[in-house]
């Protein structure tokens, strides 16, 4: 018997497995389907705990979520109980193991219509709207996750100490000169938040395209992935989506020049989130452009942070891949900012 079997085994699974290989592009979690003769089959997934360090408070937060939205009739993810603790995850001390029910007929996308970012935009408006009244507590699962402040503090840390060499790059000095200016405007969330301007609220905070669920008409799901769903601010999910959904190509395509934020899908989600987060305060709807821009710069400085630091955190495929996806999310920042007075027009 595989270890994958084996650990499938420790979850009150219906019917017997037939397979179990490999599913997705997450960056972060190993994740594998597992057919069976049953009338389900499942998702397992590892766990990356040295990201999350926490995995009791992040499964915490899942069961206390989903559980929420079940309640309230819209569809969630479904992980199931381990037999011997009734937890939804399982442990042998070192790795750590969840299991849930696989949907079918459903398929992710990497790149989305207008028509299909309404939907999203409505869909994680929505899903936001839905745990505003949650009654239990949730923890951030990676504390400070999209503090910006804390994002530019490690990218300093990694130019100091320099720990791969890979300062002495004419491109890498570049590309931190390009970066800095911006940087404090970027940290305004925390300041509004500190001057008691801003909410968190309980957010998706991965809201990639690919983190949606569509059926075979188009029409979605559900929303998944939700390791990172804590307290933040409504900027994470509205920014996060246009980061990956607007850009013209992926996130790592070499070819900067291609590189674009796209208007169209702007206006579409906006009007779907809108619609769907029916709770924002003024200063949260104002702000939807700054988000905009945040998440390209955030995740330009997270990459450029990994690469820095020689690829510690970031599963890449080839050495230079994060330093492509910083060139590509710092040109898709640039593409953003000039657009900001058009985004502005449209949430008014
Ligand atoms: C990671 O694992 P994945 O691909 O869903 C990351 C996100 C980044 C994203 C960049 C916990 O998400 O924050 O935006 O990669 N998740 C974590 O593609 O760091
Ligand atoms: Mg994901």
């Amino acid at each position: 018997m595989t270890d994958h079997k084996r650990i499938v085994q420790e979850f009150a699974i219906k019917g017997n497995i037939l397979e179990i290989k490999p599913l997705g592009n997450g960056l972060i979690n190993d994740t594998f389907l597992v057919r069976t003769d049953g009338a389900d089959d499942y998702v397992l997934q590892r766990i990356n705990n040295a990201i999350f360090k926490d995995v009791e408070l992040l499964q915490h937060n899942i069961d206390c979520a989903t559980a929420h939205i079940r309640r309230k009739g819209a569809k969630t993810l479904e992980f199931l109980p381990c037999k011997a603790t009734g937890k939804t995850y399982w442990t042998d001390g070192e790795t750590y193991w969840r299991v849930s029910v696989f949907i079918r007929g459903a398929h992710t996308y990497e790149t989305v219509n207008p028509e299909y970012s309404y939907y999203a935009g409505k869909a994680f408006g929505a899903f936001e709207a839905m745990l505003a009244d949650i009654p239990d507590k949730l923890g951030e699962t990676i504390p400070d996750f999209h503090n910006m402040e804390l994002r530019a503090r490690q990218l300093h840390e990694a130019v100091s100490a320099d720990p791969v060499g890979r300062m002495a790059e004419p491109e890498v000095q570049a590309i931190l000169e390009d970066l800095l200016p911006y940087e404090e405007e970027m940290c305004k969330a925390e300041r509004m938040y500190r001057e008691g301007k801003l909410p968190k609220r309980i957010c998706h905070c991965d809201t990639k395209v690919n983190n949606m669920l569509f059926d075979d008409k188009g029409d979605i799901l559900c929303v998944i992935d939700l390791d990172t769903l804590m307290p933040s601010f409504v900027f994470s999910d509205f920014g996060d989506f246009l980061r990956t959904a607007a850009n013209t190509v992926a996130e790592d395509d070499p070819a900067v020049d291609k590189v674009d934020f796209r208007m169209d899908i702007f206006e579409a989600f906006a009007k779907g989130y809108l619609e769907g987060a029916s709770f924002l305060t003024p200063v949260e709807k104002e702000n939807l452009p700054y988000a905009a821009c945040l998440f390209p710069y955030m995740q330009a400085v997270r990459f450029f942070t990994d690469f820095i630091n020689g690829d510690t955190y970031y599963k890449i495929k080839y050495p230079e891949h994060n330093l492509v996806r910083t060139r590509n999310q710092v040109a898709l920042f640039h593409a953003a900012l000039e657009k900001v007075p058009l985004m502005k027009e449209i949430i008014a």
